[in-house]
């Protein structure tokens, strides 16, 4: 039996899906007895520092848990279960931590985009039965701005480099912790689950040639979600977002099976979008939380879901926060939600009145659950303009020109799926919401939805180099080149498609092995 630390703002779902994919089953803690009576205890923790203490604190969970720690039974920390171990951190500067281990949890200070988000390999520093049966040269799914600094150089099992070498993993006697998240990195994540459950005694040496490990481009797969009109859940496609073909919405399959199947491929992320969410209320009309349930059971890459996420008030004039909203995705398996509509309202009267409000959907999610689950989704379409003067907005000089010949643009943001343009461009909306606390851009181009004509690499670049958050590349897609155009044409951290895929046309398995000694990606047993 494996005991689980649930603090109430982590999504545990995931780490009790992979666990029990091993055969095992798991308790969820839900009182002090349930700590300081485990045999083998894992401590996911996602989110924010201090909110996480705050919690441990109140649930009076901190001083079993360092009677545990203290026991020498097994402990398999998850990312902010590591930072919890050490005396504080950079990220909460007057809440105090388990201190178990000296040193501290410092922010990365970087050229790089930060969070450092997505797939990265690992520097084994010393023998462990953790790494027992993997390569050593497998990549890690990551999501964090912050890492930790042991005092102690003996604790630290691997080490990882992103603008830093920091440290990613440690282990000394029974204590493991890491700063990736092994439920969300595929085969290797669940073969390092299963060494720490069936933990035995002998340390396997491992001789590997330490080497610098390198941050690997997504590809994401990207499943827009809507009922058809015979109520059906089905995954649709729009073309320039209109998903309506012969007066049918377009039907491309069942959510979880091509969840499944894309992650078979080698999809490095899932997203889910509920593009009928700004009109349907996500927690009742449309059974997203159960598609999402079904997909982490089986789908041990990161999953993000959007559409709908914003304050609401259903027909019984009950009344939902985002922070509600979001939640009930989080619990369902979600790591990463996504907001649309909401954030271009929320960006215009921040424009308006250069004031944070602290209430926005946006602030609500990033304070809870961290800027890295918080991902921004823009729905672009291009304005033609014969002269870059006096339009108020982020204009670029275009080589696509206009219908007119016109030779600048600017990015105008719409809400509703694109049904209604707004007064506010794409470059201002990602500074804005990255100011507010967004962990990362879905930039989707309206313009390019479903052409398979290749990314907006103007579009793209425009964003990225306004912002210091990731950006993932969406909309246009349309054979392996295109994925190589976007990662060197532009520093998007990732690219999304989703028409190819559906359509079988290519599959993620040829991006990879066409990019696979271009740029820098997570090989799975595809290529
Ligand atoms: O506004 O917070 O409720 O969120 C709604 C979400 O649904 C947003 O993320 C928005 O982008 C999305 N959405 C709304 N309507 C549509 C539509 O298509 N009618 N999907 C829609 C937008 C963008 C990507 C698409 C890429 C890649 N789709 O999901 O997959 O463009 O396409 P391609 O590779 O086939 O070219 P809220």
């Amino acid at each position: 039996m494996i005991t689980l630390l649930d603090y109430g703002a982590g999504n545990v779902r995931s780490v009790i899906n992979a666990i029990e994919s091993i055969g095992e089953n798991v308790k969820v803690v839900t009182d002090v007895d349930d700590i300081l009576s485990a045999e083998k205890l894992v401590f996911p923790g996602v989110g924010n520092f201090g909110s996480m203490m705050r919690i441990l604190y109140q649930k009076q969970y901190v001083d079993p848990l360092k009677d545990y720690l203290r026991s020498g039974r097994p402990f398999f920390g998850i990312c902010l279960g590591l930072h919890a171990l050490f005396e504080k951190s950079e990220e909460a500067p007057d809440t105090s931590g388990f201190g178990f281990f000296s040193g501290q949890v410092k922010k990365f200070d970087i050229d790089l985009s930060v969070p450092h988000i997505g797939w990265n390999g690992v520097n084994i520093k010393k023998p462990s039965q953790t790494f027992n049966g993997l390569r050593g040269d497998e990549k890690f799914y990551f999501v964090h701005s912050f890492y930790v600094e042991p005092e102690d150089n003996a604790v630290v099992l691997t080490t990882t480099n992103y603008g830093v070498e920091f440290v990613s993993s440690i282990q000394t006697g029974s204590i493991t912790a890491t700063q990736f998240h092994p439920e969300k990195s595929g085969d290797a994540g669940i073969k390092l689950l299963k060494n720490f459950i069936q933990s035995r005694r002998e340390q396997i040496a491992l001789s590997y040639v330490s080497h610098e490990t390198r941050l690997a481009k997504r590809i994401i797969a990207c499943l827009d979600v809507r009922s058809n009109d015979q109520g059906d859940l089905v995954v649709t496609k729009g073309d320039q977002y209109d998903v309506r073909e012969n007066g049918d919405v377009r039907n491309l399959g069942k959510p979880v099976e091509l969840a499944e199947r894309y992650y078979r491929e080698g999809a490095d992320e899932i997203t889910f979008l509920n593009i009928t969410g700004f009109r349907d209320f996500p927690l009742e009309d449309i059974p997203m939380l159960s598609v999402l349930k079904r997909t982490s059971e089986h789908v041990f890459v990161p999953l993000t879901t959007g559409g709908g996420i914003q304050d609401y008030t259903d027909q019984k004039g009950r009344t939902y926060t985002a922070l509600e909203v979001a939640s009930a995705y989080f619990r369902s398996g979600a790591d990463k939600i996504s907001i649309g509509s909401d954030a271009v309202l929320i960006a215009e009267d921040y424009v308006k009145t250069g004031k944070m409000t602290g209430k926005s959907s946006i602030e609500q999610i990033s304070e809870v659950y961290g800027a890295q689950a918080v991902v921004v989704s823009i729905d672009p379409r291009r304005v033609y303009l014969s002269s870059p003067d006096n339009v108020g907005h982020h204009v670029i000089k275009t080589d696509i020109k206009g219908p007119n010949g016109e030779g600048y643009c600017w990015y105008q943001c719409t809400i509703k799926g694109g049904r209604e343009g707004r007064n506010l461009d794409a470059v201002t909306l990602a500074q804005v919401c990255e100011k507010l606390g967004a962990g990362e851009i879905l930039l989707n181009c309206i313009d390019k939805d479903g052409t398979n004509s290749g990314y907006d690499i103007e579009l793209v670049n425009a964003v990225k180099n306004a912002v210091t958050i990731p950006v993932i590349a969406s909309s246009g897609a349309g054979c392996v080149e295109h994925f190589y155009d976007v990662f060197t044409k532009t520093k998007a951290e990732s690219a999304l498609a989703a028409g190819i895929f559906h359509r079988k046309e290519v599959p993620i398995a040829a991006v990879k092995n066409y990019l696979k000694d271009k740029v820098e990606i997570r090989l799975t047993n595809n290529n």
